[in-house]
């Protein structure tokens, strides 16, 4: 019988799904929560997916063959921009739309064999969980969590929505590519920013996690130090004695040049209800989006009010204030002094209009004319570790490093009270509201009486109104005729629903703890929680690193303020994996008009020629070509495309793999092993035609070893093999190494073939092969197990031990020198008598060659290290 998984993956999966082999249970063996980030259901599952579940997947089999109680689930982030898109564009509604995504690639996910608990399967629109979200929104609003604000938002004029920062692409909107504005809407705001301090100190303790990670964490964050000081203004109007500034580099306060005011600053809404040029300016502002990138980006625009401000250090030297678009008004006081010397913007600014430029410090030694001549054409911006020289300090500075000279600085403003040194963090508060249709609406209710009011917990859910439609750009919701109308619960008059959606963020952040009871009543059954709590590993790409997971984070010690997970999940994922992606080579011609065109791998074939690469396209008739036939083809039609290196898999250049088809040409097993076989989990992965054949073939050899009928015989050395291969496989996995796994897999493999082993001997091997391969290729695993007398299912057999013994090697090589020069060695066992090793020895083709048939003059054993012979 050949390797054949049509028949055999499917018939494996059916026995595991009846014997509920992947059922997590609350019992009495330790737990382990592994979760791979859940997808959102586009439609089609890809490579990506294939790779990040099956790396789940090994753990999970791993750590239950090792005893563990494993909690593997599954789960849809439903809600979201591209359901409404293809109601928009091919009609039909985003509910409908999203559920029969999900069960197209539900079906394309259950052939690859994941050990996961189906029945805890959710999707993040379905009633239930919006119900929960929804209850969970009371309690946090509730225990002050939760807090509604205007603000500014990135406003795509053409959706007619807010959209996320990460959603503003070079000041575009992401799907309409329209220039985004600056708008000011009421919103509701988780209050993240309350926990910035804790979220970046916890993240120290967070060593299951990459450093890259927590890097990126810490730098979102934000944490700076700084002065907060005041300038009195000459003739501002009333009100705006002072101008409160905020700077992580007051030691530069002597080259200060301009002072500069957030567009949205309130002295400018000021001067621009009296100046309709101000008002100009700041409409000119709004074009660019809220978003960093934007703004860091855009030209430098500024507009001199006339105004001034005195030099807090010297009271006769006055500053200009100007309005500058690169000041954001929500960050530190929304208005700053400018040195253009040692630093970009102001660099920018001040060349641009015209402003001095006089530089603080210089390179170490340098005068104040080096010093200003060093910076007159750009910033002079070193680390603040450095030492350098300072040429118009104050405070007695002089040559020192910047952080030195920052600490002076601010304990010279508290000791002549002009300034405090203070704290501040980037991170702001996470913005939720989306005026959009595809989300879990926010149960809250405008009364014209009590204001905001929520909606009563026994009203929940708040469901999304069915009869919508997409016609017309905005949010359904607000046009809907009768939804919004509603029973203020409070006072019991008229109210109108909230029609802000929120962010899908929100669905993301907490679904790993509905995990644990995917059917409760409440947001979280606290004893499941209790149980199944923390995430041990948690799996996912690194473009999470920021955002999803810091929602998460905070998310988690909002559940457990409001008590639905216990203190200790208050970090909930202890160990975090990002896995690479998966890369592929682009095919590209180029159209009559020379513009790329794009061709799948499938319609490509693709060969290795006389050391060319070459790719043709596969055109009619071509499956009907024999080997050397398509080989003349190939030469034929020879750079006819374009070979361009591998790049993420991505659809617009059609360098994609689908997995569907690679299931049912070559099996799951196949895929799987290719996927954790060719590189570290952590890098990009490469994927080839070639690769997975060879990735098939392999798995067809190990299917003929378990199947060959070898007479009986021992071979110690066979099964020693094996147990350094338990010790080796164990380790890889453990460490997230396991293309390493594979690779030890493969010896043992090789092993195997080259034994003469037979009967009980060579079964035994043969299932320790399929107890360490079944994490990885779990279908032909249990083949190989069942072929070689394993009782049961494989995935209920313990994970195999290491004899310790058999660990040893027992055997050690000897060098062999003749006549002082080392010419052979001979592999003996360690326990080796010498008169044996000696007749070894004599025995070697290399001494004999030596000897010309004559005994030695000497020969000297020194066991375990060397043998002399003197011909
Ligand atoms: C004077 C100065 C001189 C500055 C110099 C920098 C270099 P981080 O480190 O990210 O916290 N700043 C303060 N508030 C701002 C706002 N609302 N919009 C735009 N920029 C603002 O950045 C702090 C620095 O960014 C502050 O230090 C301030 O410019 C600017 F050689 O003050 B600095
Ligand atoms: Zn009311």
């Amino acid at each position: 019988m050949p390797y054949d998984p049509s028949s055999s993956e499917s018939r494996w999966q059916q026995a595991w799904s009846d014997a509920g082999s992947f059922t997590a249970t609350r019992d009495s063996r330790p737990k382990y929560y592994v979760l791979e980030m859940f997808p959102y259901p586009s439609g089609r599952i890809h490579m990506g997916h294939v790779r990040n579940y099956t790396m789940g997947d090994v753990v999970a089999r791993f750590k239950r063959a090792q005893g563990f109680s494993v909690l593997h689930p599954m789960g849809w982030d439903a809600f979201g921009m591209p359901a409404e898109n293809a109601a928009m564009e091919q009609g039909g509604h985003p509910r409908d739309w999203t559920y029969a995504n999900i069960a197209t690639m539900r079906e394309q996910l259950k052939p690859l064999g994941l050990s996961i608990d189906w029945s805890r399967e959710f999707a993040t629109c379905d009633d239930a969980y919006v119900h929960q979200q929804q209850a969970m929104f009371l309690d946090m609003l509730e225990a002050g969590l939760i807090t509604r604000k205007s603000a500014q938002v990135n406003w795509d004029p053409v959706d007619m929505t807010v959209l996320a920062n990460e959603q503003v692409i070079d000041g575009k909107g992401w799907r309409s590519g329209a220039t985004v504005e600056r708008r000011e809407l009421t919103q509701w705001f988780f209050r993240i920013s309350d926990y910035s301090d804790e979220l970046l100190s916890a993240l120290d303790g967070l060593t299951g996690w990459p450093d890259k990670v927590r890097l990126m964490q810490a730098n979102w964050i934000g944490k700076s130090r700084g002065l907060q000081f005041r300038f009195q203004t000459v003739d501002a109007p009333e009100g705006f004695e002072a101008i409160e500034v905020y700077t992580t580099r007051p030691d530069t306060l002597m080259g200060a040049s301009f002072v500069a005011l957030s567009p949205d600053h309130p002295l400018v809404r000021d001067l621009a209800a009296a100046d309709p040029k101000v008002a100009a300016f700041v409409e000119d502002c709004r074009k660019i989006g809220t978003t960093e990138e934007a703004i860091e980006t855009a030209p430098k625009l500024g507009f001199d009010t006339g105004l001034t401000v005195k030099h807090p250090l010297d009271e006769g030297w006055q500053l200009p204030i100007w309005i500058a678009n690169f000041v954001l008004m929500d960050y530190g006081t929304g208005a700053i002094f400018g040195s253009p010397a040692h630093d970009e913007r102001d660099h920018e600014f001040a060349t641009k209009y015209g402003l001095p430029i006089r530089a603080t410090f210089g390179e170490r030694g340098m005068s104040l004319e080096q010093a200003d001549a060093l910076v007159a054409k750009v910033p002079y911006v070193p680390l603040k570790s450095e030492i350098v020289t300072y040429v118009r300090g104050f405070s007695g500075q002089a040559e020192q490093t910047g952080e030195a000279a920052v600490d002076a600085a601010i304990a010279h403003a508290e000791a002549h009270g002009y300034g405090e040194g203070v704290t501040k963090f980037r991170l702001r508060d996470w913005g939720i509201s989306r005026q959009r249709y595809w989300g879990c609406p926010i149960p809250v209710l405008h009364c014209e009486k009590c204001g905001t009011v929520p909606e009563a917990k026994e009203n929940l859910p708040v469901l999304l109104p069915q009869d919508v439609t997409f016609d017309v750009p905005g949010n359904p919701l607000d046009r809907h005729p009768t939804w919004r109308q509603a029973v203020c619960p409070s006072c019991g008059g008229a109210a109108l629903r909230e029609t802000d959606t929120m962010d899908t963020f929100v669905d993301s952040s907490w679904y790993y703890a509905r995990f644990t009871s995917p059917h409760a009543a409440t947001p979280t059954d606290r004893a499941d929680a209790d149980y199944w709590m923390n995430v041990d590993q948690y799996i996912g790409g690194i473009e999470h690193a920021i955002l999803h997971l810091l929602y998460s984070r905070f998310f988690a010690r909002a559940m457990v303020k409001t008590g639905h997970l216990p203190e200790s999940a208050k970090e909930p994922f202890d160990a975090l994996f990002t896995q690479g992606m998966v890369t592929h080579e682009i095919y590209m011609t180029r159209d009559e008009r020379g513009r790329p065109v794009y061709h799948l791998p499938e319609d490509v074939y693709r060969l290795h020629l006389k050391g060319n690469e070459v790719a043709v396209l596969k055109r009619e008739g071509f499956d009907d070509l024999s080997d050397e036939e398509a080989i003349e083809y190939a030469e034929a039609f020879a750079g006819e495309i374009e070979i361009i290196p591998s790049a993420k898999m991505s659809k617009s250049k059609k360098n994609v793999v689908d997995p569907v088809n690679i299931v049912q040409s070559f099996g799951a097993d196949t895929a799987r092993w290719f996927m954790l076989s060719d590189s570290p989990p952590e890098r990009d992965v490469e994927w080839t035609a070639v690769g997975a054949i060879g990735a098939n073939r392999f798995l067809a050899r190990v299917w003929h070893l378990a199947s060959l009928d070898i007479q009986e015989a021992e071979d110690p050395d066979l099964t020693r093999a094996a147990h350094r291969a338990i010790a080796d496989v164990t380790k890889a996995i453990e460490g997230f190494a396991f293309n390493k796994a594979v690779a030890k897999i493969y010896e043992l493999a090789n092993a195997v073939g080259k034994s003469k082993a037979g009967g009980e001997a060579r079964r035994a091997v043969l299932r320790i092969m399929a107890q360490l391969m079944g994490p990885m290729v779990p279908h032909l695993a249990e083949d190989v197990w069942a072929m070689a007398g394993g009782q049961g299912l494989l995935v209920d057999a313990p994970w195999p031990k290491a004899d310790p013994a058999l660990l040893e090697d027992d055997t050690v090589v000897l060098p062999i020198q003749i006549n002082g020069k080392r010419r052979a060695e001979i592999s003996v066992a360690k326990d080796m008598p010498k008169d044996q090793i000696e007749a070894m020895v004599l025995a070697d083709e290399t001494v004999r060659r030596f000897l010309e048939g004559a005994a030695p003059k000497k020969l000297i054993v020194v066991p375990g290290r060397i043998v002399n012979v003197v011909a």
